[in-house]
């Protein structure tokens, strides 16, 4: 299912100016950009309320796609590999970044870590470290569900997929007797996908009032500027980072991998890029990364597969920026972390991104995984608090990324179908 690159240039020129006028409208009248709330409120329950069909539907047909599922093991080994290396690369960049930029070290006013620590909710004190063996006993959990309707209505995608996958398996290895079932679940993908290329037309408007909304109740608060003046090269470090995985690392393993131009790639996906910048959500961004991985030609095999198992356990944005979140705080308030916690920082960092969810700001909740694991005290998270709903968006942003070079990636393992016969 593609569009005319033609179209498709357009929608990604308007949704980009809507993020651009959004924004100046949210400088200009703050308090009247709260009216648009209920508009891109609508947008992004309309983007929501598609995901686990389409997730379903997607990953059965990537699966049934392959025809047997031991061909499921190369893609799907490969797939695995890269976002291990890919997550280990982004957290090793915030870690680097961090320890060389150093925006923590004589930054923080001590009365304002007083302030923070005295109004924060979070228990006080040196945290009480989860052990490892708790953390992967809480990701394996995390793959099965004990009830399915409810995994959906919570939209948690990860024991859906994994369902999805089992069943597939299954219905591969008796396609006579499911071919209906087979047939049904292609074309109810089919109807997802066009309905995601239809509410894309309502995109730059959708766009305008989450951005607009957004910006303008952060500066009607006034509380964002305030806290870059404190924070910002905490800020600054971030980005930095994520600007590093997201413009260089990540180009640069698409273009050993396919040998293709990784910024013409990147410049097909924008509609995805600029969708997770406004949303904040992989997740709701997920029908957009679909549809963008497959007009930008990657096999419809591979996009079905990966992109929605990345958009669940890959999360390079967010690896990045929990690695460089604990060492900021460790260094504003003057707790040493040697060599060795900075690994602990930046092992947990990696699962912690792997359990986070793909919705607004969850790599803030699983940042207290990381900082309990070095005994950080928990109350300090405050200090990151009022610049976290725009790093969201950068790291949103190169979350998806990472799962749509993924894509591409593990779509070289995948052998194209057998054109069909015309004799
Ligand atoms: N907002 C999350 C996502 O949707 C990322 C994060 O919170 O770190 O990917």
């Amino acid at each position: 299912m593609t569009e005319s690159p033609k179209h498709s240039q357009a929608l990604t020129y308007w949704i980009a100016g809507a993020i651009v006028a959004a924004i100046a409208m949210a400088l200009a009248a703050p308090n009247f950009a709260a009216h648009f709330e209920i508009g891109g409120e609508l947008f992004l329950r309309a983007l929501k309320m598609i995901v686990v069909p389409l997730v379903f539907t997607s990953v059965m047909c990537g699966v049934l796609g392959m025809g047997d599922i031991r061909q499921l093991g190369r893609p799907g080994a490969t797939a695995v590999g890269y976002y291990l290396c890919t997550t280990v690369l982004a957290v090793a960049i915030g870690l680097v970044v961090v320890n060389v930029i150093r925006p923590g070290v004589g930054t923080v006013d001590p009365a304002r870590l007083e302030e923070i620590a005295a109004s924060s909710e979070l228990p006080h004190g040196e945290a009480e470290p989860p052990g490892m063996g708790v953390v992967l006993e809480n990701l394996a959990l995390m793959l099965v569900t004990d009830n399915l309707f409810q995994a959906a209505a919570d939209t948690q995608l990860l024991p859906i997929i994994v369902f999805t996958i089992a069943i597939g398996a299954l219905m591969t290895t008796m396609m006579d007797n499911v071919r209906t079932i087979s047939n049904l679940i292609t074309e109810a993908n089919e109807l997802l996908l066009r309905f995601v290329m239809a509410l894309m037309r309502l995109a730059p408007l959708g766009i305008f009032c989450l951005v607009t909304a957004r910006f303008g109740k952060a500066h009607a608060e006034g509380q964002f500027l305030q806290e870059l003046q404190q924070i910002g090269w905490y800020f600054a470090a971030v980005v930095i980072g994520l600007a590093i995985h997201g413009f260089v690392v990540l180009p640069a393993i698409y273009y050993l991998i396919t040998k293709k131009n990784p910024y013409h790639y990147i410049s097909a996906m924008s509609q995805a890029l600029l969708t997770a910048f406004s949303t904040a959500s992989s997740s709701a961004t997920l029908p957009v990364t679909l549809e963008c991985a497959e007009s930008a030609g990657v096999s419809k095999r591979s996009t079905e597969f990966v992109i929605p198992l990345g958009a669940t356990i890959n999360m390079d944005g967010t690896a990045l920026y929990e690695a460089a979140a604990a060492i900021f705080i460790a260094q504003a308030i003057g707790f040493e972390l040697s060599i060795a916690d900075q690994l602990i920082v930046a092992v947990t960092a990696t699962l912690a991104a792997i359990g986070a969810a793909g919705i607004p700001e969850a790599g803030l909740v699983t940042m207290l995984i990381v900082l309990g694991a070095v005994g950080l005290p928990l109350e300090y998270l405050g200090l990151i608090l009022a610049v976290d709903w725009l790093l969201d968006r950068f790291r949103t942003a190169v979350n998806v990324l990472g799962d749509s070079v993924g894509a591409a990636v593990v779509g070289t393992t995948i052998p194209e179908p057998a054109a069909a016969t015309t004799d």
